[in-house]
Order: C-alpha cells, then structure tokens, then sequence
C-alpha cells in the first residue's frame, strides 16, 4: 500500500497527534499530501464551498506588546498610528456592507494586550450586541481575557474569539517577550469554558523551522475541541518592525501547511489568511484543493491589503466556489 494511504487509514478525529507524526506529512511529496487532505476534506465538508469572513480594525495601534510580525507595536516605528476605539455606527455601517457583499461573518480586531478599561469594554458589548442584530456571526480578537470577560462576550452574542497561537512554542518566545505562549493558551482556556466558538490559527514565514510549524499544528490539534475556525496567516513583512526585512518563503510551503492542518483538524474551517494579494490564483487554488474552506474578505485585513472583491468574486465563480 503506498504510504499516503497508510498515513491516512491512522487518521480519525485526534487530540494525541506526536511530532514525528505530523513530520510523516511535512515529508511526503507534496502531491501526496494534497491527495490525502482533499480526501479528509470530502469526507466531512462539501467540496466546493467557501465560508468568507470579514474583518475590520476597530482599535487601530498603539499597542503595548512586542510580537514581531505586527505593524501595530507602539514599540516599533511603523506607518501604523495610535487611534481611538471607533464607535458602534461606524462599526454597524461597515459591517452592513461586509454583509451586502458575501460576508457571513464579522470579524473585529483590536490592538490590546487585553480589554483594560471598563468604558471600553462595555463599548465592546454594545458593538457586539449591534452587529449581531444584523444577522451576521460575530467574531472578536481583543488579545488576552479572563474568565469573566469571556462570559460576559458569551452573555452579549458573541459567536467567535479569534486568539492565534501563532507558531510554536519554543519559536513564540524569539518572537513575543511581552506574553507567553501559557497566557495565549489560558485564555483559550476561558474562550471554550464560556461556550464560545474559537478561530485559533498561526503565521508562516517568520523564519520557523518545518518542525516549528509541525508543533504550531500539533498544539491547535490537540487542544481538548478543535478550533472551529484555523486561519493560517503567511507573514506580511511590515517596515519597521523586526521581521519587516525577513526571506521570503517558498510559495508552495502554504499549501503543505494548509493540508497538514486539514488532515489533522478534519472537520475546522481551515482559513487562507493573510498574504493571498501576493498570491496567484492558482496557487490560491491549491490551498482550496489542500482543503482551505474560508478566506477574509474585503479589501483590508487590519492594517494591510487584501484582494479586492471583484477580483475574489471573479476567482470563486471560475473555480465553481459556492459562497457559504
Ligand atoms: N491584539 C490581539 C492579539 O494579539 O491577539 C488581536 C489582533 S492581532 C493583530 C491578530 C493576529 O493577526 C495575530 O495573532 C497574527 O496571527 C495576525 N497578524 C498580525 N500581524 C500580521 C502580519 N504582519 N502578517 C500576518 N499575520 C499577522
Ligand atoms: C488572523 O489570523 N489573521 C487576521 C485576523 N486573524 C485578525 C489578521 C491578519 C493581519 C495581517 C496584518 C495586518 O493587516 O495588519
Ligand atoms: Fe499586535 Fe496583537 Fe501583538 Fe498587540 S498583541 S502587538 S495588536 S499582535
């Protein structure tokens, strides 16, 4: 039997995934492990659909922490400033039009190491509850909660909390000196005791070893319920900022983390995040065949670009992608 089959006849819904299982797949060619992903994709998603996610910076730089990837460091001289939480209108006016053009979801970012200030995050509960009106699912990444906050996101409507684990972590402490990678994990912790849906994913590309993305997929895997949603991010270098300088990767290393994290995690929405503008389509389409099923949508991340609507409108209709 060829040993793609053998890899994937072991394969069932995991929480015990060891390393040198997870390099089994990172060392397959690269075919192979796309074969074996699409197969675990059809077995629990339909084929050719697209969930699509919307996001928006509502809390825009300033922040206190130093991950090195992020433009939004008040440590680092980026062309990021410090701007002020926006106000529920314009959050409900942007997130009507994230709706108009596909979007199921509506997903909020803000610069913080955590929500500090009570007027804050009673703004917070507010914006959910109005956004949640519109009959959009709602999504938060605010930085690190406690328990309390968590339930009180639940109580106000809130469906999911982005936290990403980012890479591995021995990797995560040459990357982040300001939090570690136990305080990420505690506060996912708080996201599933208070019954919310967790997007939980990481970032290639910031000079990681293939074992350290292996451990990244390994700790998401093995977390005790699968994230729902796992967006892979590919770095999106940014002036100013330590990794702004850093190689680039191999344009195909995407696909072979997007298949890993399919296989492992059979039944999550394996998201193509950040990077796609520097993508082709056709290697946009070998993610979707790698088992990615979401994308973000809408021209911007939080602080960069993405691709323009039409141009991802046009992509999904040639590639027969249902919007879901
Ligand atoms: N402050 C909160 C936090 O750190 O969780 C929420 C916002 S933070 C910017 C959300 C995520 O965006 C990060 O965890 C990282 O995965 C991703 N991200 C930030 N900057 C990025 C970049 N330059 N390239 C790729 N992904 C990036
Ligand atoms: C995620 O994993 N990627 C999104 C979202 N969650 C918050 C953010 C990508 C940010 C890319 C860089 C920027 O726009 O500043
Ligand atoms: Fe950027 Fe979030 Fe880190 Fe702040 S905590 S520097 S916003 S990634």
């Amino acid at each position: 039997m060829p040993k793609e089959n053998s890899l994937l006849n072991a394969t069932t819904i995991r929480h015990d995934w060891q390393i040198d299982e997870i390099m089994q797949f990172f060392n397959l060619p690269l075919l192979d492990l796309i074969f074996l992903a699409q197969k675990v994709h059809r077995n629990h998603f339909e084929p050719n659909q697209v969930q699509l996610s919307s996001l928006l910076n509502i809390k825009t730089g300033g922040c206190s922490e130093d991950c090195a990837y992020c433009s939004q460091s008040k440590r680092f001289d980026t062309d990021t400033s410090d701007q002020a939480l926006m106000s529920v209108e314009d959050i409900v006016n942007a997130a009507k039009k994230a709706k108009e053009k596909g979007s199921s979801r509506f997903c909020m970012g803000t610069a913080w190491r955590s929500p500090k200030k009570a007027i804050d995050f009673a703004q917070i509960l507010d914006i959910i509850k109005a956004v949640k009106a519109l009959d959009l699912e709602t999504c938060m990444t605010l930085g690190m909660l406690t328990e309390e906050q968590a339930q009180q996101l639940k109580i106000a409507g809130l469906d999911y909390y982005n936290h990403n684990l980012d890479t591995s972590p021995d990797y995560y402490k040459k990357i982040v000196s300001t939090h570690s990678y136990q305080d990420r994990l505690n506060t996912l912790n708080h996201i599933r005791n208070a019954g919310l849906k967790m997007c939980c994913g990481g970032i290639i590309g910031m000079g990681e070893t293939i074992e350290d993305r292996a451990a990244l997929l390994q700790n998401l895997a093995n977390l005790p319920i699968h994230p729902e949603s796992v967006p892979i991010n590919q770095l999106i270098p940014i002036e100013g900022t330590p990794l702004g300088k850093i190689a680039k990767i191999d344009t195909f290393d995407i696909v072979g983390c997007i298949a890993t994290a399919r296989i492992l995690m059979p039944t999550s929405y394996v998201r193509l995040s950040a990077g796609r503008t520097e993508m082709s389509d056709e290697l946009q389409a070998l993610c979707f065949l790698a088992g990615a099923n979401s994308v973000f949508y809408g021209e911007k991340l939080l602080t960069t670009d993405n691709p323009n609507v039409e141009q991802d409108q046009s992509l999904f209709k040639r590639l027969g992608l249902q919007i879901i």
